[in-house]
C-alpha cells in the first residue's frame, strides 16, 4: 500500500491488477517507500512490457494459464474425443511433369509472396553459442543459413519477374522474428554484410517478447532467481509470429500491395528453398487456404505428424500433431503400439516439417477474429505424481502450426509431401545426441545437414542426366554418413529442376571425391568430366561454358573431434573439416562469352 503512493497511474492500474489476479507475492518482500526506487521502476517496466505484449494483457495471460495448469493437473487429453487417421495430401516425385508444373506455377506465384522466417529460438538442443542463422549451410562454400535463404528469395523474385516477362514491380518482403535472445546478433550479421545483397528496406525484423513463468498450478508468477524485482520469463514460442504480423499492421499493407501467399519457414532447413516453388504452385493451383509441408517421418523422430483429426460430434481438421504427443494419442484411440513405423519403414503420419503456405486474404479475415493468438498449452514437470508443484518454474507456449486449430470447417486445408532428400535437413542437435539417435532415423545435426546438401545437389544432377558416383560412408562425431561428391551451387543458378537441367548438357561425370562451386547465374557445364575439385565464379554478365576433363587433388575431408575446442565450433559440431588441396578455380569479373575446355 504505502509502495504504491510513489506510483505513476498507470502503475497503480498495473499493480491493482496484479493483486487482483492473485500475484500479491511479487511485492511481499519490497521494502519501504524510498528504498529500492529505480529497482522498483524496473519492475513495471517490465510489467508494463509483459501486459502489452501479450494480447489481453498479462490478466488474460493468468486467467488461460490457470484454466490450462488446472487440465494439464487433472490430466486432461487435449485431444479428447477425438480420433486419428492418416489424411490424404499432394505427393509430389522431384522431376515428374506434375512436379515442374505445380514448379513454374510457383515461381509465377513467387512476386505476390511474403516470406517469414522464425528465428526467435536460442536451439538448445543444438547447443551452439551463436545464432544458427549464422552456422554455415555447408563448409565448401561457408555460406550461411541466412545468406542462402536471401539469395534463394532473391532469386524466386528474379526468376518470377522473367516469367512474367518484368511485368512484376515489387520486390518480395522477407520479415524474420527475433527474440532477445537473437536480435542483436541477427542484425548485426545482416549489416555486416549488406544484408547479403537484398535491400534493407525488403528485410523487416519484429521482436517476440518473453512471456511470464508460473510458479505452481494457481499460476502465481516466478520471480527471476537472481533478481527479485524481476519477474523471471522464458519464449513463448514460435506460435507469436501470427499476433505479430497482425498487430503490427504489416498483413494489410501487403494485401493493399495486391501479394496474395505468406510463406512460413525455419532457420535451419538448408533444403527448404529446393521444395518451395513446386508446394506454392500446389496451392495457388489447389487454391489451399493453408498448405503444410511434410516429408516421410520414420516413427518417434521429432518432428511432428501431420494427421486428420475426427471428433464424435462429427467435426474434422488437418492439423500437427506434436511428437511428444502422437505416441500417447494414438495409444489411446486404439492403436496399443503407439507411434510405429508401418510396413513401408516409415510413421503413416506424414512429418511436419513446419514450412506453411497460408494464403493471405483469408489469414487476415481469421486473424481478426482472433488477433493472432494461436491456442497455446502448458508443459509442467511436476515434483511428483501428486502435480502439486513444479521442478522448475513453467510458462504457456504456442507453435505456429496450430493456426490451423480456429479455421472453421469450410477453410481448405492441405498439405504437400516431398521427398525428405529435397526438403528436409534441418541442424537441430548436438553431435553427443545426435550420435544416440535410433539406427536409421536422421540425426538431424550439422553433420547430417551437411550432407544432405551434397546429397540432393548429386541427385538432382543425376536427374538431369549427368552421371554421378555412388557415395561412401563415413563417420563423423559418431554418426554414419553418406558422403556424396561436394557439390554446391548459387540458387540464381538452379533454383527449379528446369533451371538445373537448362544448364547443364551433354555427357557429363564425377567421382565421389569431386568438389564442384559454381557461382555465377550463366555458367553453363556440357560434357564435363570432373575428378578432384573446381569452383566457377562469374558475375552475372558473363556467360561461360564449362566442359573437358578436370583431374586434380581435390578438397578432402579430414576428422576432427567436437570435443577439441581448439577448432572452431561451427566446423566441430560437423566433425570434419575441408582440406582444400588443389582445384580448378575461375573466376569471370567482365561480361562477356567464355568457353572452359580443360
Ligand atoms: N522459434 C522462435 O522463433 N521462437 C520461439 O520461441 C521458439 C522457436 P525448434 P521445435 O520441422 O523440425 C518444430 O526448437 O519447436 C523458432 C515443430 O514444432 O527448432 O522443437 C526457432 O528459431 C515440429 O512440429 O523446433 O519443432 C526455429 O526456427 C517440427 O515441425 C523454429 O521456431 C519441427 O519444428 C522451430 O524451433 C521441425
Amino acid at each position: 500500500q504505502k509502495n504504491l503512493c510513489l506510483l505513476f497511474p498507470e502503475q497503480i492500474e498495473l499493480a491493482k491488477m496484479l493483486v487482483e489476479t492473485g500475484q500479491s507475492h511479487l511485492f511481499q518482500h519490497w521494502p519501504e517507500p524510498g528504498v529500492d526506487n529505480e529497482e522498483k521502476k524496473a519492475f513495471f517496466d517490465q510489467v508494463t512490457r509483459l501486459n502489452s505484449s501479450y494480447p489481453g494483457g498479462l490478466a488474460s495471460y493468468i486467467k488461460t494459464a490457470r484454466e490450462l495448469l488446472a487440465d494439464s493437473k487433472a490430466g486432461k487429453n487435449p485431444f479428447d474425443g477425438f480420433t486419428p487417421s492418416v489424411p490424404t495430401g499432394e505427393n509430389l516425385t522431384f522431376g515428374d511433369e506434375n512436379f515442374i508444373k505445380f514448379e513454374e506455377t510457383g515461381v509465377r506465384e513467387a512476386q505476390n509472396a511474403a516470406f517469414v522466417l522464425v528465428a526467435g529460438g536460442l536451439g538448445e538442443r543444438l547447443g551452439y553459442n551463436g545464432i544458427k542463422l549464422a552456422l554455415p549451410v555447408e563448409t565448401t562454400t561457408g555460406t550461411c543459413f541466412l545468406q542462402h535463404y536471401i539469395e534463394s528469395i532473391l532469386a524466386l523474385q528474379e526468376a518470377s519477374c522473367r516469367l512474367t516477362q518484368g511485368k512484376c514491380q515489387r520486390d518480395i518482403p522477407f520479415v524474420i522474428m527475433t527474440s532477445d535472445d537473437t536480435h542483436a546478433r541477427t542484425l548485426q550479421l545482416l549489416e555486416s554484410n549488406s544484408y547479403f545483397g537484398m535491400k534493407p528496406s525488403q528485410v523487416k525484423l519484429l521482436k517476440q517478447e518473453k512471456v511470464a513463468c508460473l510458479e505452481d498450478n494457481d499460476a502465481r508468477l516466478a520471480l527471476d532467481p537472481q533478481n527479485k524485482y524481476r519477474i523471471q520469463t522464458k519464449p513463448h514460442g514460435h506460435g507469436d509470429v501470427h499476433s505479430l504480423l497482425y498487430s503490427g499492421g504489416l498483413l494489410n499493407t501487403w494485401k493493399d500491395a495486391g501479394l496474395r501467399w505468406v510463406l512460413f519457414f525455419q532457420d535451419t532447413n538448408g533444403l527448404l528453398f529446393k521444395a518451395i516453388p513446386a508446394s506454392l504452385g500446389v496451392s495457388a493451383t489447389k487454391q489451399y487456404h493453408v498448405n503444410s509441408l511434410a516429408v516421410p517421418r520414420k516413427a518417434k523422430e521429432a518432428i511432428g505428424g501431420i494427421t486428420r483429426l475426427t471428433h464424435t460430434d462429427g467435426r474434422s481438421m488437418v492439423i500437427n500433431v506434436e511428437y511428444n504427443q502422437l505416441d500417447p494419442l494414438l495409444r489411446a484411440t486404439g492403436h496399443p503400439d503407439g507411434d510405429v513405423n508401418s510396413e513401408t519403414g516409415y510413421s503413416p503420419f506424414p512429418g511436419n516439417i513446419n514450412q506453411l503456405i497460408l494464403e493471405l486474404g483469408p489469414y487476415i479475415e481469421e486473424l481478426k477474429k482472433t488477433g493472432g493468438c494461436i491456442k497455446e498449452f502448458v508443459n509442467p514437470k511436476y515434483k511428483d505424481a501428486s502435480k502439486t508443484s513444479f521442478q522448475s518454474s513453467t510458462r504457456l507456449e504456442c507453435m505456429m502450426q496450430d493456426y490451423p486449430k480456429t479455421l472453421p470447417p469450410s477453410a481448405r486445408v492441405g498439405f504437400t509431401v516431398m521427398d525428405t532428400w529435397l526438403a528436409y535437413a534441418p541442424v537441430k542437435n548436438n553431435p553427443e545426441d545426435a550420435a544416440k539417435v535410433p539406427k536409421g532415423n536422421p540425426y538431424h545435426s550439422a553433420t547430417s545437414g551437411e550432407m544432405a546438401i551434397y546429397r540432393a545437389n548429386s541427385l538432382i544432377l543425376r536427374k538431369v542426366g549427368v552421371q554421378v558416383d555412388d557415395p561412401v560412408q563415413r563417420v563423423f562425431n559418431g554418426q554414419e554418413v553418406e558422403v556424396w561428391p561436394r557439390i554446391t551451387w548459387k540458387p540464381q543458378w538452379g533454383l527449379t529442376f528446369s533451371d538445373v537441367s537448362s544448364k547443364v548438357s551433354g555427357s557429363c561425370s564425377m567421382s565421389q571425391r569431386s568438389t564442384m562451386v559454381i557461382k555465377g547465374r550463366n555458367v553453363f557445364v556440357e560434357d564435363l568430366s570432373l575428378d578432384g575439385a573446381l569452383v566457377i565464379e562469374s558475375v552475372d554478365e558473363a556467360e561461360v561454358k564449362v566442359g573437358g576433363s578436370v583431374q586434380n587433388t581435390g578438397w578432402i575431408l579430414e576428422n576432427v573431434d567436437y570435443k577439441d575446442t581448439s577448432v572452431p565450433e561451427e566446423i566441430r559440431i560437423r566433425g570434419f573439416r575441408i582440406n582444400k588441396i588443389e582445384q580448378l578455380e575461375e573466376h569471370y569479373s567482365e561480361p562477356g562469352k567464355f568457353n572452359l575446355k580443360v
